[in-house]
């Protein structure tokens, strides 16, 4: 079997549990509720005892305690409860702090041949990483290497590159600000601006869209605004699941009379229902209903739906007037006229046809906001990664401006980030395309040149890789191969680098699919103490609505050999540098000089250190309505309807979370608000599709993606019925990232529209 050959059969790896049929019971009960209560407790049984993780869970997202390694929804400010948490954080903590081993003799007894075969949850479930792992060229196995000598092999690669950008430096989002700093501070002193992170996969639409017309990447609301607004829109969400946190805010909404708008092809369970999981009335099954209405769009008819939205709002405006906010569109942004006369070419068959929502539907959730006096729109992956997520997102601020509702209380723009803090990375410097003043202040403080070449976002470091271009590949948390589109290809790039480095705290497929050289780098997680030279550290994150604050665990580390991210940036340079200019060996032994540098360099952390302990948020432009654009005003956009003609038997695919993984970290085979139990490899579909193709429940089918004369197929899934309109259908990530082609990403973003792929799905 050649080397590709192998690759293809571990990345199809399944086990026995995985072939068992899936079975499907419609779930009855709310989002939360007793069910993630029972779910959360069997995590901890299973991972860190009941009373260990209870220890563990009442510090996580408290003052002094550690920031929830799950998503990156905030805190409450100054009035937390006892209980910041959820089941699926729960799950997260549990998962770190579990008590499993991988122990001296694992990776002798498995060799990287046997674990490929292994399913991604076995990986998972044999614990945390204890120790740094070699893999000389070669070599069937892993062995044990110490520090030092990692430390050496690495610096040796990266010493015989012929240019610094054969060099690859991915960071995945929950990497602390002061690793984050130092990481891009090293590669940037390598010469290289080659910085891939997550988000680059996640919200580098919304970062793009935001910038363009309001002047900021980021969202403009806090917390508080959720306690005022009187319309809240939940678009390409699955809050229930990703950030059911956020359900608590939603649920204080609705009870207070909010409208909520939500807009998803799946009917999901968690917008439909909520109960809190830590109230004594969710355990007598009191619920909640969340959303008061819901438009089950086709897979990317949003920006049909958008724009029908907006018509409707300006038909009000001529009915009876007071709708539009003419006050801020005059004094606050530019292009209404070209926008309004765009808007009028679009016919209504059109706009329904494309968006399955019929008018009357439409018109009557324009109503709803057009009443609203402030409102807030999230969103999450839904929007973002479709060829025009860009687009997507400029048309929700469109739907804002209309009724100025950016920066004014209980309203604004709210892009729900995933990773805990794939945000504050960004704020530091992880990025491709740093920008001149930062460039000029890592210049002006630490005294060399910095690259002004961009380097490759994802897309491009697979291609780079693929082409033979990449020499070293190194990844700061995250799990590549399974994260990225296109998996053989993404597999078949690694394999040819030189070396891959991987700094993470569980197995994943990222450390079988290698290199020619290949290293396992361990490290402590967010739950864990951190004990340096100048005693225990801290690190710092920053929240999706911008909020920077602390973050220290307690817990003893899982092993000894363990040391923290920054440990590892910093004993990297030091092999590679020794003691030159920069303080390496000093920014490991005490991260408040990592923090003095970043507010150096960085807008906004004035008085960093002793603000963090509270936290402060980041100043943000759009949320004062000053508009940091090129004519210091927001702007209307214009863009064309998404049109997806689709060849007999063709269907639009796309690919979503379940409730049982937290990216490609597969915590079981359940989907329990779906009701889908027991198997991953489904593909979720209407029955009128699946009665079209003779399918029934359990078939077993094969799907194939097409995309400019490619194809791609993957088989062994099984059918599921599920609420979806016709001809859409979903799969989950990163079973069905074999069928995201490379070449289908977003416009400006550069992000894999893995949400919208166009696939049949064949019996076999
Ligand atoms: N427990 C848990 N929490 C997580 C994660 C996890 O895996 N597990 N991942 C974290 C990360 S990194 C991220 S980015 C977030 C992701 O959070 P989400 O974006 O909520 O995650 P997805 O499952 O990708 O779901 C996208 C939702 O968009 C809908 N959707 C898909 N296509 C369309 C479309 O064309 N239009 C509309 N309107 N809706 C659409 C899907 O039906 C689904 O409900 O969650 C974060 N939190
Ligand atoms: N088809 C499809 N593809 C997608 C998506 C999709 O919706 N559909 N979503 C995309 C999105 S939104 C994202 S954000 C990416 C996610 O892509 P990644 O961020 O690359 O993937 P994760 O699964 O979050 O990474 C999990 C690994 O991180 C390591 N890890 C966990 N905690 C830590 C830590 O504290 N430190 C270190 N160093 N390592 C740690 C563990 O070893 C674990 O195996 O995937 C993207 N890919
Ligand atoms: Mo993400």
């Amino acid at each position: 079997m050649s080397q590709h050959d192998d690759a293809k059969q571990a990345l199809n790896a399944r086990t026995a549990t995985e072939l068992a049929p899936p079975t499907v019971e419609p779930y009855q009960g709310p989002g939360a509720g007793r069910g993630a209560l029972w779910s959360s407790l069997k995590e901890l049984r299973t991972h860190t005892g009941v009373l260990n993780g209870a220890k563990l869970l009442a510090r996580v997202n408290q003052e002094g305690g550690f920031d929830c390694p799950g998503c990156a929804w905030p805190d409450p400010q100054g009035h937390r409860s006892a209980f910041e948490f959820c089941e699926n954080g729960v799950k997260a903590v549990a998962a770190e702090g579990t008590r499993r081993r991988i122990g001296p003799g694992f990776f002798k007894e498995h060799s990287l041949q046997s674990l490929s075969e292994r399913s991604d949850h076995w990986l998972e479930l044999q614990g945390r990483l204890t120790r740094p792992m070699y893999k000389p060229e070669g070599a069937s196995h892993y062995q044990p290497i110490s520090w030092g000598d990692a430390f050496k092999a690495i610096s040796e690669r990266l010493k015989g590159l012929s240019d610094p950008n054969q060099a690859i430096f991915y960071t995945s989002g929950r990497t602390s600000n002061e690793a984050a700093f130092l990481y891009q501070l090293f590669a940037r002193r390598l010469g290289t601006n080659n910085l891939p992170d997550c988000s680059n996969m996640c919200h580098e639409s919304s970062g793009r869209g935001l910038l363009e017309t309001i002047g900021t990447g980021k969202g403009t609301v806090q917390l508080t605004d959720f306690e005022q607004a009187e319309c809240i829109l939940v678009i390409g969400q699955n809050p229930g699941t990703n950030h059911p946190r956020m359900l608590t805010s939603l649920e204080a909404a609705a009870k207070r009379g909010c409208q909520i708008i939500s807009i998803n092809p799946l009917r999901e369970r968690g917008l439909e229902r909520f109960a809190h999981p830590q109230s004594p009335l969710a355990l007598l099954g009191r619920s909640t209903t969340i959303s008061t209405h819901y438009l089950q769009v086709k897979i990317n008819g949003d920006v049909a739906l958008l724009k029908g939205m907006m018509k409707a709002l300006l038909d009000l405006e001529e009915e009876r007037g007071g709708v539009i906010d003419w006050a801020f569109i005059h004094e606050h942004t530019t292009g209404f006229e070209a926008f309004k006369e765009d808007l009028d070419q679009h016919d209504w068959p059109t706009l329904v046809e494309r968006s399955g929502i019929a008018e009357e539907q439409v018109r009557e959730v324009a109503e709803v906001y057009a009443r609203s006096r402030a409102s807030i729109a999230c969103w999450a992956m839904g929007l973002t990664q479709h060829v025009n997520g860009v687009d997507n997102i400029q048309e929700v601020v469109n739907l804002l401006l209309l009724k100025g509702n950016i920066g004014r209380p209980g309203a604004g723009a709210c892009p729900v980030r995933g990773h805990s803090n794939v945000q504050g990375d960004r704020t530091v410097g992880i990025i491709e395309r740093p920008s001149e003043p930062f460039c000029q202040a890592l210049e002006a403080r630490f005294g060399f040149s910095v690259p002004r070449e961009h380097g490759y976002d994802v897309a491009h470091a697979i291609e780079a890789m693929a082409r033979g271009d990449a020499e070293l590949f190194f990844g700061m948390g995250g799990n590549f191969v399974s994260a990225t589109p296109d998996t053989d290809l993404t597999a078949e790039a690694l394999q040819r680098c030189a070396m891959t480095v991987h700094v993470s705290t569980k197995l994943n497929r990222s450390h079988l699919i290698t290199g020619r050289e290949a290293l396992i780098l361990p490290c402590l997680g967010r739950t864990e103490r951190d004990t340096r030279g100048t005693g225990e550290q801290f690190v710092t994150v920053e929240d999706s609505m911008s909020v920077v604050h602390r973050s220290q665990g307690r817990k003893s580390p899982a092993s000894e050999s363990l040391i923290s991210e920054v440990a590892i940036v910093c004993g990297l340079a030091d092999a590679l540098w020794g003691s030159e200019e920069l303080n390496w060996s000093g920014y490991a032994e005490d991260y408040a000089l990592i923090r003095a540098e970043i507010e150096a360099c960085v807008p906004g952390f004035e008085g960093y250190e002793a603000r963090s302990e509270r936290g402060f948020v980041l100043l943000n432009g759009a949320r004062e309505r000053s508009w940091r654009v090129e004519g210091a005003r927001a702007r209307f956009t214009i863009h064309p309807v998404p049109h997806h003609p689709l060849e007999e038997g063709q269907l639009m695919m796309m690919t979503v979370r379940s409730h049982d993984q937290y990216n490609t970290t597969i915590y079981g085979w359940d989907d329990r608000y779906r009701g889908i139990y027991g198997a991953r490899r489904v593909v979720m579909m209407c029955p009128e599709d699946m009665s079209a193709r003779g399918l029934i429940e359990g078939s077993e089918v094969e799907l194939t993606s097409y995309f400019e004369g490619e194809r791609r197929s993957i088989s062994g899934f099984k059918v599921v019925p599920q609420s979806i309109p016709v001809g859409c259908v979903a799969t989950y990530f990163p079973e069905a990232n074999p069928l995201v082609p490379i070449g289908l990403r977003a416009k400006k973003s550069n992000t894999p529209a893995s949400k919208s792929i166009v696939v049949t799905v064949e019996a076999v």
